[in-house]
């Protein structure tokens, strides 16, 4: 039975240590705040979302929440977005994706300040992480990171493959990987010999959306897999992209779902919050 690597617990610990850092800015009269906002109905994005303003709450972040109907239009969101930026009460953004399909999200991205682009979905904010000279890490990453490190296993020179190429995850995913010197194969639905690359993986992040996608066989002895995964199944409960049960018993270390990297993935976004604080009165 391999290690069970606890998001709850890790992203506890950061929510704590961030919370201290909040009360010492405090201090100094700087408050950070982030503004959530919510366009529209889907129920695993209110769950998120509510999950966000948790987080600001216990690490001392003021929380603006806007809830938007689904009929919102484009241009009613970018003058949200456009008035948010000018806030100086507001330190970071984040439009909780995805966004109702009458509304372009790239354009949304684009229209956010990079300065308080907590999610680091801007493409200023992309290419910094390209050069590997950032203010901000995408929160998903960034919490898959921190749970790798939470094992004890190094990085740097290991075979790291990442499943799925999003802009959210898969690609930044790499590029972290990359940074700390993992060698790194991004395979996706296009990718010839999954299993055997798959299996090849001494650092293994699954970002597919598919309900259990990594089986046992794809999976080498004693790796470490990360599962972005979060997929409903039909009686209701959370599955991720990886076969937990089976895998569990190969590989050395395992995050389930839920419990591991939704939680990080939060705790991320209260670091990335204060870090813009800190940015945006000269204190960093
Ligand atoms: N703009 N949109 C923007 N930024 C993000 O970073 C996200 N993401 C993804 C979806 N859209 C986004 C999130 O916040 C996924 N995501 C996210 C956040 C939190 C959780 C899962 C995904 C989470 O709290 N997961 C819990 C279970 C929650 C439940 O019961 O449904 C867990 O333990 O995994």
């Amino acid at each position: 039975m391999a290690q069970l690597i606890d998001g709850k617990a890790v992203s506890k610990q950061i929510k704590e240590e961030t919370a201290k850092e909040v009360l010492a800015l405090r201090e100094k009269g700087i408050v950070p705040g982030l503004a959530v906002v919510l366009v529209g109905e889907d129920p695993a994005s209110k769950v998120y979302v509510s999950n966000k303003q948790k987080a600001c709450k216990a690490c001392h972040i003021e929380s603006f929440g806007y809830v938007l109907p689904e009929s919102t239009s484009e241009e009613e969101l970018l003058k949200l977005v456009g008035e948010l930026n000018e806030d100086p009460k507001v330190n970071g953004i984040l439009v909780q994706l995805p966004l109702p399909r009458h509304i372009d999200e790239n354009k949304i991205i684009h229209a956010i300040s990079p300065k308080k682009d907590v999610d680091a979905f801007h493409p200023v904010n992309v290419g910094k992480i390209m050069i590997g000279d950032y203010d901000f890490l995408p929160c998903t990453p960034a919490g898959c990171l921190a749970l790798i490190d939470s094992t004890g296993v190094e990085i740097s020179g290991k075979r790291c493959v990442v499943i799925g190429r999003s802009n959210i995850v898969g690609k930044p995913m790499a590029m972290l990987l990359l940074h700390r010197n993992g060698t790194v194969t991004i395979c996706h639905s296009k990718t010839k010999n999954l299993a055997e690359i798959c299996r090849e993986a001494d650092i293994l992040v699954a970002a597919v959306g598919r309900e259990k996608f990594v089986t046992a066989d794809m999976v080498k002895e004693g790796a470490v897999v990360i599962d972005v995964g979060i997929n409903r199944m039909e009686n209701g409960k959370l599955c991720g992209d990886v076969d937990f049960d089976a895998v569990k018993e190969k590989c050395a270390a395992i995050t389930p779902v839920p419990g591991g990297v939704g939680p990080m993935t939060i705790a991320m976004l209260m670091k990335n919050t204060v870090t813009a604080a800190k940015i945006q009165n000269g204190t960093l």
